[in-house]
């Protein structure tokens, strides 16, 4: 589909990946529970089908086309990297986190359903990707060696020494200013690793040699970095549109973000470098890697 590296067709890509997942998505509500509890996966088919970027399964996807893979008919395997990355959403909008009202310019989870209603929709979106993983209707796709290595990737990403430990990270350093060693550690952990672990499930599903392998976990680890060094950069540029330079300045004096511990022009240098680490990371990849290329930039780029 896509071949080269210009702005047009990556999009393409992105959009193309984005249709297959929303639409794979849409689908698991066919599913016979689906029905059957009713307000539960109301719930969760509310913020599964809120309109997110889907860039980790599309980040899989990439992967997959690197090691000489059409990545369509594994996007099935890719929904639990969208169900957990949901989940994550949702509960760190719960007031006992960031207490947010508004996520992808609709109220949150919680606001429509209730506090309760939302800890459990998290809890069965992430299971629900364990669920999808270890089903034998999968066998033939990919092996069952193949997929514990997912399950177990997966796991590991989103779980105590990946997201989950990254946001309790997050939450212990807010109010008090930390070093940028330990803010590339946390968001290496809150966000980077469910990126990392999106890059490296393809590369299984794709069963990629030890050398494709290693370039694609360095891809993945420079990549997922500048997603967060590119959130906080969109933050500050959200936040001066709406606030005043006195209230912007209180703002980012609390939170430990790139832009506040580097400056904007710093924050900008450092993702335009870990652009150029990933870049050089899939260097010996050839032009199967262009996706990867193409998103790497877009991630760098992208206005929301
Ligand atoms: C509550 C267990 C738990 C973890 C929360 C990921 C996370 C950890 C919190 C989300 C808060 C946040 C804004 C994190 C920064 C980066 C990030 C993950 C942004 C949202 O991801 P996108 O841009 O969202 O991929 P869309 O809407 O496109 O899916």
């Amino acid at each position: 589909l896509v071949k080269n590296n210009s702005g047009k067709e990556i999009e393409a890509f992105l959009d193309y990946g984005k249709a297959l997942v929303d639409s794979a998505l849409s689908s698991l509500f066919l599913e016979p529970w689906a029905g059957r509890f009713g307000r539960l996966s109301e719930s969760m088919r509310y913020s599964l089908l809120a309109g997110g970027k889907r860039i980790r399964p599309i980040l899989s996807m990439a992967a997959l086309s690197s090691v000489g893979h059409d990545p369509e008919p594994y996007i099935p395997l890719l929904l639990p990297l969208e169900l957990i990355h949901t989940y994550s959403l949702i509960h760190d909008d719960l007031p006992a986190m960031d207490n947010d009202d508004l996520r992808r310019g609709k109220p949150t989870n919680h606001v429509v359903f209730g506090d309760a209603t939302a800890i459990l929709a998290g809890d069965a979106l992430l299971t629900y990707a364990f669920t999808i993983l270890s089903d034998p209707r999968y066998d033939e796709l990919s092996s069952e060696k193949v997929r514990l290595a997912v399950v177990r990737e997966l796991s590991h990403g989103s779980g105590l020494a990946g997201m989950v430990g990254g946001q309790m990270l997050d939450m212990e350093s807010e109010g008090r200013r930390i070093s940028l060693e330990d803010l590339e550690f946390l968001h290496r952990h809150k966000t980077g690793a469910l990126i990392l672990s999106s890059v490296r499930i393809g590369a299984l599903l794709g069963e990629a040699g030890a050398s494709e392998f290693n370039s694609l976990d360095q891809y993945g680890e420079s990549v997922g970095v500048a997603f967060q060094i590119a959130d906080d950069l969109l933050d500050v540029e959200g936040d001066a549109a709406t606030l005043g330079k006195a209230a912007q300045k209180d703002n980012n004096h609390l939170k430990n973000t790139y832009p506040a511990l580097l400056g904007i022009d710093g924050a900008k240098k450092m993702a335009k470098e870990k652009l150029e680490a990933a870049l050089d990371a899939v260097s010996g990849l050839g032009e199967k890697a262009d996706h990867l290329r193409g998103i790497a930039r877009y991630i760098i780029e992208r206005r929301n």
